[in-house]
């Protein structure tokens, strides 16, 4: 895009159908390098639903036209241009085929055909295709796809795309073809082809119809010994469809392919998924156990995309969270299942409680800047920025919702007629609602707030007991708070919340919930209230004592609770709430709360306290050996700075850290003699096994490890951690012990042990690019001390000669870490570590775009911050904005910035 164009806004409310429809395409690559060239015969008629045009219309973008031919003549009225391809006066339905070359190798995009370590990959959602020829590139438009590759064979041996191999063979000059058809019509972001030097771990399991299926994990020959996991992964989600959903894999065989040059994490193309190598290779020496359950969570999120994205594909990109919101729901049930089965709650809790916290550190900041808006969006420049928190997981909420209103058998009801209604479509999130509404009979118009409304709604709770009457009245009142001006505009009217509910009681017990009207008290000592008005009181009856409400349980809706609970009532609920969520979630309250209080005071320079009863909350669940070690270790780690900065009226990094790093050391210095058990205590001798358990027992040591080293004497800390470093015979307990060691020498700029370990580190992982990234980002994310700020480090380390600006997965380890995962370090006063961002960000806008605006959004929340950061912060986007030329970047600066 030319610097004086203004680009272009794409608005929901102009969608209209295509002109044309394609029915099926045949594409011929002959994949060179630095040039490939790209035979497209297509049928094509005009789609009888649409208005009628006079001209055919393809995008096309980055390509050398070459010719283009109708029913078997060369076509005249072909005119190439910079955003695609018209042809003018076609006939009604005819046969064209297009020739066009494009350069793989000089595709730093990652978007469209290119070339990672020699081997080919396509990328192609959202509107990559067009980089590869010309098309109809939008997802309303399905075909059936063949595809023939043809490359030399010695360099590329391995020739993938999607569906089902027909044929392949010999050419004449050592090259090779192969043909794949792909049974199912699709749009064209699920295109995909790969083409190189691979190696596959196969296995062939059954269906639930009895049908064989051929599995395939692809990577390079020395990473196969990382592929069980990922392989295991498959096998378990392809059972858990057919348990949960009663949905079967549709092709014969299903591949995922490996790619160390990756824009994200994961690609669903239909039968060949593209993955970040980061979401594949693990073995227990370079993969830590959250990298194992990230896997297992991305290899099932891509292959539910199968039947939630593929089978029923979205109409247009506003559409996108009725597919990621859904999939990212069925990921998440995925892995609480794969931990805790469908009954053992405290389990699932840890994954409920992980995601809500993600949710709440990053949607909820979207929410509160200048990106906000709806889960359906109503425009956008850019569609790759709108792959957000919000539309996947805020998405994944308004999903959720529906299950906890309709309950699990009322959500399969749904989801089954949603099947049968719209299989092999191309539809929309009314869509969806309407077929969940339909199966359980409901009347859903009101839900169609969560799709329209941005914002984070707020729900603030009074309540109050009548002891004469036992009658104990709770009223809720929602609303949004004053928030961004873009989001104030979408909101309407009050949403449907559902809103769970339980009583306890002085001995820390549920009581029975009896609704007024109702003849008899539930079943279930949590209620779900369906909250509908603005303001809305439920009253509950024979309430015998006054209870204490557990408000939100395993947080029902994704708002945010008013309810000025005393600091004796949230230890009280964090000591006995049934509900494993709201345990933590008291505990989260209460340690918030204090941070905050000593943020304010850090930051006036006043001296700091905490309160002894917060230190006693906090040992009784460190010692409560009735929890287990991985609710523990959620419950006992402080929230995070980025979390807690953005709860201040004035956003201050600096008074955030001071405050939280003076919470750790009292709670490490109170409770030196428990963190010293717990630490030996949850050892796991033995073989590594990556179970839930095991890894909640390692999670917990490490934290207790990680206290350790604030005491005011760390020595000990220091010998146990290089004693851990040592001995590790997995990546969780060496990158936990490595980060120890530098937390420990953070003060001191450094130590002895610190670079001893970062020295092997490096050097036992040379020839493992993943392990390689950690090294990076333990680095970037280091506390750094008053003498010795981290910024030098990083700016040393990018000229490494293993750093690799074109890598995003080392850009991001590098670079993201530091600028989005270091925020005292980063926001320094001097503004040092906005301009590093301001010249990163306009480096990586040459490169890749996508990648290039992900980092721009690390400023986005500028205004809230204080008056000096902010003036350097603006400073630092201005600089951004006369400089890059990307519609990616340039869509988030102006709006940070407008
Ligand atoms: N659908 C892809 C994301 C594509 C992002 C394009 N910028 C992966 C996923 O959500 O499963
Ligand atoms: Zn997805």
């Amino acid at each position: 895009m030319a610097d004086t164009e203004t680009p272009n806004v794409i608005r929901r409310a102009d969608y209209a159908p295509p002109a044309f429809l394609i029915d099926t395409v045949a594409l011929e690559f002959d994949l060179v390098p630095e040039r490939t060239v790209v035979r497209n015969t297509m049928r094509v008629r005009r789609n009888p639903d649409a208005s009628r045009a006079a001209h055919l219309e393809l995008m096309g973008e980055q390509l050398e036209f070459v010719s283009a031919v109708i029913d078997g003549k060369p076509f005249p009225n072909a005119h190439p241009h910079e955003h695609g391809l018209l042809l003018d006066n076609v006939p009604d339905s005819f046969e064209l085929t297009l020739t066009s070359i494009c350069n793989p190798v000089e595709n730093t995009t990652l978007s469209g055909l290119y070339v990672s370590s020699g081997n080919f990959f396509t990328q192609c959602e959202a509107e990559g295709f067009r980089r590869i020829t010309y098309f109809l590139d939008r997802p309303d438009v399905m075909a059936s796809f063949t595809v023939t590759l043809r490359a030399s064979k010695a360099d590329y041996p391995v020739l993938l795309s999607n569906g089902n191999l027909l044929e392949e063979g010999d050419l004449p000059d050592g090259r090779h073809f192969a043909r794949w058809e792909d049974p199912f019509k699709k749009p064209s972001y699920l295109f995909a082809l790969v083409a190189g030097k691979l190696v596959a771990l196969e296995e062939r399991v059954k269906t639930g119809s009895g049908k064989e299926k051929l599995l395939q994990v692809w990577v390079e020959p020395h990473d196969l010994d990382k592929t069980r996991h990922a392989m295991d992964s498959l096998i378990h989600s392809i059972r858990w469809d057919e348990e949960r959903f009663g949905l079967e894999l549709d092709l014969d065989r299903f591949m995922i392919v490996a790619v160390s040059d990756f824009n994200m994490g994961a690609m669903e193309n239909k039968g060949l998924n593209i993955f970040n190598t980061k979401y594949v290779l693990a073995n227990p020496e370079t993969a830590t156990d959250t990298d194992f359950a990230n896997i297992e969570a991305v290899v099932g999120h891509e292959y539910f995309h199968n039947w939630t994205g593929n089978r029923v594909t979205c109409r247009d990109w506003f559409q996108l969270s009725l597919k990621e919101g859904l999939t990212v729901f069925r990921d998440q049930e995925f892995s609480a299942d794969m931990a805790g089965g469908a009954t053992d709650e405290a389990a699932r809790a840890t994954k409920r409680i992980e995601d809500v916290r993600v949710l709440r550190q990053m949607q909820f900041a979207e929410d509160a800047g200048p990106m906000a808006h709806p889960v359906r969006p109503e425009s956008y420049v850019e569609i790759n920025n709108f792959y957000t928190m919000t539309v996947y997981e805020k998405g994944s909420e308004v999903v959720r919702m529906y299950q906890t209103l309709f309950g699990r058998d009322g959500f399969r009801k749904g989801m089954d007629l949603y099947f049968r209604r719209h299989d092999g479509q191309a539809v929309t999130c009314d869509d969806f609602r309407h077929a969940l509404a339909d199966a359980n009979g409901r009347d859903l118009a009101q839900f169609e707030r969560w799709y329209s409304q941005a914002g984070t709604p707020r729900v603030s709770v009074r309540t109050r007991y009548d002891a004469a009457q036992r009658r104990y009245s709770v009223t809720l009142k929602q609303g949004y708070g004053d928030g961004v001006p873009a989001a104030r505009e979408t909101q309407k009217g009050p949403l449907l919340i559902p809103f769970a509910i339980g009583l306890i009681g002085k001995d820390g017990r549920d009581l029975p919930l009896q609704l007024d009207g109702e003849a008899q008290a539930s079943a279930s000592t949590t209620r779900v209230l369906e909250f509908t008005q603005t303001d809305q009181t439920f009253t509950f009856v024979n309430v015998g004592e006054e209870p204490l409400p557990s408000l939100l349980r395993n947080f029902s809706a994704p708002v945010i609770v008013e309810y000025d609970y005393t600091a004796d009532q949230l230890a009280f609920l964090l000591a006995h709430d049934s509900d494993p969520f709201n345990r933590w979630e008291a505990g989260q309250r209460l340690a918030t709360r204090e941070l905050l209080a000593l943020a304010g005071r850090a930051a006036t320079g006043a001296a700091l306290q905490l309160d002894d009863s917060v230190v006693a909350a906090f040992a009784r669940v460190l010692t409560d050996e009735t929890l287990s070690p991985a609710f523990r270790e959620l419950a006992l780690m402080l929230p995070s700075e980025a979390y807690l900065a953005e709860q201040m009226a004035e956003s201050n990094p600096a008074a955030v850290h001071a405050a939280r790093q003076f919470v750790r050391k009292r709670l490490a210095n109170a409770l030196r003699d428990d963190w010293l058990k717990v630490y030996e205590q949850h050892r796991t001798p033995g073989a590594y096994e990556a179970t839930p358990e095991a890894a909640g027992h390692r999670a917990l040591k490490n934290l207790a490890l990680s206290y350790l080293t604030e005491l005011d004497d760390a020595a000990h800390a220091v010998r146990l951690a290089a004693a851990q470093y040592e001995a590790a015979d997995n990546m969780t307990d060496r990158a936990a012990a490595l980060s120890a060691l530098l937390n420990a020498a953070a003060p001191q700029g450094g130590s002895a042990e610190a670079q001893h370990a970062l020295d092997d580190f490096y050097r036992r992982f040379e020839k493992e690019p993943l392990v390689i990234d950690k090294w990076f980002a333990l680095q970037a994310t280091q506390r750094g001390g008053a003498q010795h700020p981290v910024i030098d480090t990083v700016r040393k380390l990018m000229t490494h000669p293993a750093f690799n600006l074109k890598n995003p997965n080392r850009a991001r380890s590098l670079i993201f870490s530091f600028c989005a995962a270091n925020p005292a370090q980063f926001h320094a006063e001097d503004g040092s570590g906005y301009a590093f961002w301001a010249d990163q960000v306009i480096a990586l806008d040459a490169l890749n775009p996508q990648v290039a605006a992900r980092l721009a959004r690390s400023l986005e929340l500028w205004r809230r911050f204080t008056p000096t950061l902010r003036d350097s912060m603006r400073a630092a986007l201005e600089k951004v904005a006369a400089q890059v030329k990307s519609r990616d970047v340039r869509e988030i600066v102006e709006k940070a910035l407008a």
